[in-house]
């Protein structure tokens, strides 16, 4: 009976400790830099037109840095929003303060285009502030 359980207990460690020499040798989740900037648009370094592209399921990390536009009257600060109103209930909602934060995000599950907009009224520009998320198979 305990010769079963340590077993058990040895395979769990070999299991648990080869992943972590997997994530050690692994830089980690993707980091996709997006600047929610000062003239109210999203920009991606390199992009004309900012496009975040993820697989399905892909695990990452949003890096959003945030320039105050014009305007902003939000009590808590926010100064843009990054908000895909599909994907609100799974966390693609982001309030943004001046400076750099991340958030780690989980691509849907359903491959397709995905409208990112600014729900803060941050002045001139603010109903164009949309930029998309492609999700490929
Ligand atoms: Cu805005």
């Amino acid at each position: 009976m305990h010769r079963a359980i340590h077993i058990v207990l040895a395979a769990a460690c070999v299991a648990s400790c080869g992943v972590m020499v997997v994530r050690a040798g692994d830089v980690g989740p993707r980091i996709i830099d997006v600047t929610a900037d000062a003239d109210n648009r999203f920009k991606i370094p390199k992009m004309k037109d900012p496009v975040i592209t993820m697989k399905v399921n892909e695990v990452a990390v949003l890096r959003i840095t945030a320039h105050r536009g014009g305007e902003w009257d939000e009590k808590d600060g926010s100064i843009h929003t990054f908000t895909i109103n599909a994907l609100k209930d799974r966390g693609w909602n982001f309030r943004l303060k001046e400076g750099t934060q991340k958030f780690p995000v989980v691509a849907p599950s359903e491959p397709g285009e995905y409208v990112v907009e600014c729900t803060v009224k941050c002045g001139k520009g603010h109903d164009d502030m949309k930029m998309k998320l492609v999700v490929t198979p």
